[in-house]
């Protein structure tokens, strides 16, 4: 059976890649940091499968890489694990570059410093945030590359350090430059979720307005469950080599506002230009939407979209699994669910107050 290690298994990618791999009949091992919350709601569902294995450990603590990877011996490593989130990177430089520069280095040298060299097989989660400020339009596996966040130019130390790690000791490590995924699994301060949980909370009246910043970005948003099988394909492959993964399509942040509250059932249009722009419902005449330049990023990349035509190629993925109006009504369809489970649960626990209070049930 052969054994995979995950960094960051409790985020996204990691939690769909888990299960992935475990219908491939792997021995998964996941990489988990001690939380004052110890609660993981994206693998909860799978704690407690006889082949599904948590290890605490930490990209900044190399003497606990060293324990887990040489206790393991894993035939497969991803490492998904970073500060992922680009606006946050600007608040905390240094720890991003810890984690997602150094990070990647000792990740690599645990492999090394254990003689695990040859046997085993390392996948890097870059980003086309690489892109950044971007050189060419659509941005293939020869497009320079310009990172413009603290993020990104950590994520760049990444991609070198692993093809550096590639041609100085022939290990088999390699790169997946990913375009943005998302799906109902998504972090809630990404803008896709921001945007469909806000949707599904103004459409059953538990929030007023959503406040966002550059609604002109554009980006080529895929499907995160679709993204983790090319992760896993890059391994399986006869040589390491870097891929975009994307789907080759573009939509700027308000086309997916107005769509995700379309399927809430609000139409919005929107008027005005840049920090005066507004959604507002055709309907009512409620603003639903302004912009805040609480959310303006010091540098913002505004021109994403991949060529996925080598991983196609190479690699027989297939990136039109899930379109783009499909991956936005799923995650909306989730979030009208969420949140209407939230009503009745606080409507519950309110009708059980009351009835304590006047004693009723005791
Ligand atoms: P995510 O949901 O934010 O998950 C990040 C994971 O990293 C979490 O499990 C987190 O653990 C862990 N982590 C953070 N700091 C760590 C540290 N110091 N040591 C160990 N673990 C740490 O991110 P994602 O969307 O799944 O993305 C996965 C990877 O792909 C990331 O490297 C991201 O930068 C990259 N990427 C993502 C996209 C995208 O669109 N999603 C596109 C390109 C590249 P906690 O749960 O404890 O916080
Ligand atoms: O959803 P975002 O925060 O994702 P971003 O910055 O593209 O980063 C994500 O994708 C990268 C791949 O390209 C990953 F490497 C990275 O780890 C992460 O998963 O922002 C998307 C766009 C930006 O241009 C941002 O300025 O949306 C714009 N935006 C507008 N209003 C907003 C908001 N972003 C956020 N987070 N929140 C807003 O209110």
């Amino acid at each position: 059976m052969k054994k995979a290690l995950i960094t960051g298994i409790s985020g996204q990618d990691g939690s769909y890649l888990s299960e992935f791999l475990l219908d491939k009949g792997y021995d998964v091992h996941g990489m988990i940091r001690r939380s004052s919350v110890d609660y993981r709601e994206r693998i909860a569902h799978i704690e407690g499968h006889p082949h599904f294995h948590l290890h605490y450990g930490d990209l900044g603590d190399s003497m606990s890489l060293l324990n887990i990877i040489g206790k393991i011996r894993p035939d497969e490593i991803y490492n998904l694990a970073a500060q992922s989130h680009v606006q946050v990177s600007f608040d905390v430089p240094e720890f991003t570059a810890d984690v997602d520069a150094v990070g990647v280095l000792r990740i690599l040298e645990a492999v090394r410093l254990t003689g695990q060299v040859k046997t085993c097989r390392i996948y890097q989660a870059s980003t086309s945030e690489l892109y950044g400020k971007v050189e060419e339009v659509p941005q293939t596996e020869t497009t320079p590359f310009h990172p413009y966040s603290p993020y990104a130019v950590a994520k760049q130390y990444g991609f070198w350090i692993v093809k550096e790690y590639r041609e100085a000791y022939h290990m088999f490590c390699c790169s997946g430059i990913l375009f943005n995924h998302e799906s109902e699994r998504r972090g809630e301060t990404f803008v896709t979720r921001k945007i469909t949980l806000a949707a599904a909370r103004i459409a059953q009246g538990r929030q007023d307005k959503l406040r966002l910043g550059n609604l002109s970005a554009l980006r080529d948003w895929g499907y995160a469950r679709d993204y983790v099988e090319c992760m896993w394909l890059m391994l399986q492959n006869d040589k390491p080599q870097d891929y975009v993964i994307a789907t080759g399509r573009q939509h700027s942040v308000r086309e997916f506002c107005m769509l995700a509250f379309h399927y809430a059932g609000i139409e919005l249009e929107f008027q005005g230009v840049g920090i005066e722009e507004k959604g507002i419902d055709k309907n009512s005449g409620r603003i639903l939407v302004e912009v805040s330049s609480d959310f303006y990023r010091p540098t913002d990349v505004v021109n994403l979209c991949g060529d996925p035509t080598k991983a196609m190629t190479e690699l027989g993925w297939d990136p039109s699994k899930t379109g783009f109006e499909e991956l936005v009504k799923l995650m909306v369809e989730y979030d009208m669910k969420k949140i209407a489970m939230e009503k009745a649960e606080t409507k519950i626990r309110v009708n059980l107050e009351e009835y304590l209070e006047k004693g009723v049930v005791k």
